[in-house]
């Protein structure tokens, strides 16, 4: 036999080698309820509540609870809805600005016991608290703190009731993960719109700091959300995306809900922020919140729920995407279809992952248990990490054969504070290193669309960190090509004309709101389109005959024969037929109206007015006046009214009123949201046969 005394050294030697220690975290960290949060991923909103049945966006507080009548209310429809598209909760608006309670809540009659659904004795909060638990879902409460029912809003006896409210909500429904805070009215005339002159400091009245207490004394574990945190903020806009430098760190001392200049400055954190506050993107599938029966085929597209997919949970935070429930009480078909399509180019772009299995190595390794490999196991929660003060190190995966990919997939051990501050991705291609992605933040997860790219060989740059980085996971994917729907557009000429950016595509398209497909009408050059029409169009891959969804844009007449009459010829730009270009006044020279000859006389049923699309507009009109006029010098108003929300959801406005004839209408702003003079993006009619 032979000796194995020679053993005895050696294990002891190993057995004093001091264990290799993970890195100092690097303030600040999450708390274990950020962290499981953040694992949430992608969660439901509902928007449902009387506005729903009022057709509003912000309820004005004086609706009848008899308003409220669901004829189907399901919630297990909801939760199943969210669960097969891989969603992890529900956050519910148990009551939204207008004040009317989803619960029977013992602090105020304006609820659901005095509305005819179920004669009083429903709850909506308990039917969706039991459907979340029956499919597995976690459950949050949206409760509006502008309460434009409630008598003492604005006094302190309202915050006795407003937290009486929350103490039921967090006492009587089981668990509860998120709490969600809005942040509108106050400050700003705007924001207390029409009916609300009770405008409040939102700072000193809501005196949060005597709130918080009582969500983390009956639900500990539950993250509250508002502009600014305290454990989730938002992300500043609401069209779904965050941004590409995203810090889960805000000095969350100085940055507080309701700061005018949040979305703006801090809507992507701060580097060097000293509360972990990571962000959450919230979009609603729809144009609004709530819904519109008009909205019902303006659900987003499907490149456009892509687009957001990407650009929140690829960009370091969670997604909170909200079905409008209609008046049935139902998420609408139509919605769960594009919802459907999403979760099938989810799965699809993320079928095959391409680079476990391959060897890895790091410029730098901090050894132990955080060596490269650590970065491509099985197991989340393992990673790599470079020794104390090395802030530059690259990871390099190579293949044995050449892969293909487009999807890179990275995330750091977040546990130990969020630390990359930029990087950049290197793919070996024919033998040479060629950079294809040069970026800022990871965090938790990001994920990047790249070119298509074959390479044999990746390399992960980290170029700057904050400290040591940890890297505990990194993906490739090859993302199949998706299929955009046509863009549907007429111009002042009168002239359709459908675009597609891929090549090898061809377009069909149907004018009276019948389905289109390959048997419809090819498009091949602009068609003349004066009037009125449907238009419905879709794309259609002649290689593998896959068809892409419809695109349907209602247009009325076309402003072919229209003048501005009380502006230059700049001001033809609200009347061209192209959302993207816009006209309004100069501050020193205000022109807050905007007087356009039809060039003949219409039957009007309504207006149409789209405030400036580009991300960082002025002057979108909030409240309004509409005149018309048959000869432009006896005007009657047919319309007058607030755009609710525009500011944060500045979609086409769409009023309608009694018909009447009009060669000439004037829209007046009486109001804008930031005081500049008006802009105006389009301004459009309705006339008989369209305004239904
Ligand atoms: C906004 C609200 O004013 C909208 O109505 C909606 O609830 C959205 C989620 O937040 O600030």
């Amino acid at each position: 036999m032979r000796s194995t005394y020679w053993l005895l050294p050696v294990l002891t030697l190993l057995a004093c080698q001091p264990a290799i220690e993970p890195p100092v975290a690097i303030e600040p960290v999450p708390e274990q309820k950020q962290l499981d949060w953040q694992d949430l991923e992608f969660y439901a909103f509902v928007h449902f509540n009387m506005n729903t049945f009022t057709n509003m966006e912000w309820g004005f507080g004086d609706e009848s609870p008899e308003l409220f009548n669901p004829t189907e209310l399901d919630c297990r429809q909801w939760a199943k809805v969210c669960k097969d598209a891989g969603m992890t909760g529900i956050i519910l608006t148990a009551k939204h600005h207008d004040g009317f309670c989803l619960w029977p809540s013992e602090y105020t009659e304006h609820s659901v016991k005095n509305s005819p659904w179920k004669d009083g004795q429903g709850d909506v909060m308990r039917e969706l608290a039991d459907a979340c638990e029956e499919y597995g879902l976690k459950l949050g409460v949206y409760l509006s703190p502008w309460d434009r029912n409630h008598a003492d809003y604005g006094k302190p006896e309202y915050l006795t009731y407003f937290r009486n409210q929350l103490r039921e909500l967090l006492t009587d429904y089981g668990d509860v993960y998120e709490v969600w805070f809005d942040g509108a009215n106050g400050g700003t005339g705007y924001y207390g719109g029409a009916n609300e002159e009770r405008r409040v400091d939102k700072q000193a009245y809501y005196d949060w700091q005597n709130t918080y207490p009582i969500i983390r004394e009956l639900q500990p574990d539950a993250v509250i959300f508002s502009d600014a945190g305290p454990d989730v903020r938002w992300v500043g806009n609401e069209d779904g995306h965050a941004f590409r430098t995203m810090w889960s760190n805000l000095m969350r001392d100085s940055v507080y809900p309701g700061m005018p200049e949040y979305s703006r400055k801090y809507a992507s954190g701060q580097v060097d922020g000293t509360h972990w506050v990571p962000g959450e993107t919230n979009v609603s599938i729809r144009p609004g919140w709530y819904y519109h029966e008009y909205e019902d085929h303006k659900v987003r597209s499907l490149p456009q729920l892509v687009d957001m997919y990407y650009e929140s949970i690829g960009r370091n935070t969670t997604w909170l995407l909200n079905f409008p429930v209609d008046k049935r009480g139902l998420i609408h078909e139509n919605d769960v279809a594009q919802l459907e399509k999403l979760t099938e180019v989810i799965k699809a772009d993320f079928a095959e992952e391409l680079a476990k299995g391959n060897t890895i190595s790091a410029s730098n390794e901090r050894g132990g248990d955080y060596t490269a490999a650590e970065a491509l196991d099985e197991d989340p929660k393992s990673y790599w990490a470079a020794e104390d003060g090395v802030t530059e190190a690259s990871l390099t995966i190579n293949f044995d054969e050449a892969v293909t990919f487009n999807r890179l997939l990275v995330q750091e051990n977040i546990a130990l504070g969020q630390r990359v501050k930029a990087f950049t991705l290197e793919a070996e291609m024919d033998g040479s290193w060629q950079e294809i992605a040069s970026e800022t933040t990871i965090g938790c997860k990001r994920i990047l669309r790249l070119p298509e790219t074959t390479a044999t060989a990746v390399r992960l740059n980290i170029t700057d960190a904050k400290a040591c980085p940890t890297i505990a996971n990194i993906e490739l994917y090859h993302a199949p090509k998706l299929l955009l729907p046509p863009t549907v557009v007429r111009n002042k000429a009168g002239e359709l004309q459908l675009q597609v950016p891929e090549e090898g595509v061809s377009l069909y398209y149907t004018l009276d709101g019948t389905e289109p497909g390959t048997s419809a009408t090819a498009y091949t050059s602009p068609v003349p389109l004066p009037g009125p029409a449907t238009v419905k169009a879709v794309a259609v891959d002649e290689n593998t005959g896959r068809t892409s969804e419809v695109s349907q844009v209602e247009l009325d007449v076309a402003p072919t024969n229209w003048k501005v009459l009380n502006a230059g010829t700049e001001a033809e730009k609200a009347i061209d037929g192209l959302e993207e270009s816009w006209w309004g006044s100069k501050k020193e020279d205000p022109v807050n109206e905007l007087t356009i000859d039809l060039g003949e006389t219409l039957t009007l049923r309504g207006f149409t007015y789209l405030p400036v699309q580009s991300r960082y507009f002025s002057g979108l009109i909030s409240n309004y006046e509409l005149y018309t006029s048959t000869d432009n010098r006896n005007w009657t108003q047919a319309a007058a009214g607030e755009f609710s929300n525009i500011q944060n959801s500045p979609i086409w406005q769409r009023v309608t009123f009694e018909a009447q004839p009009a060669r000439y209408i004037r829209l007046k702003s009486v109001a804008t949201v930031d005081g500049n003079p008006p802009a105006f993006a389009e301004v459009g009619v309705l006339t008989e046969s369209s305004a239904n």
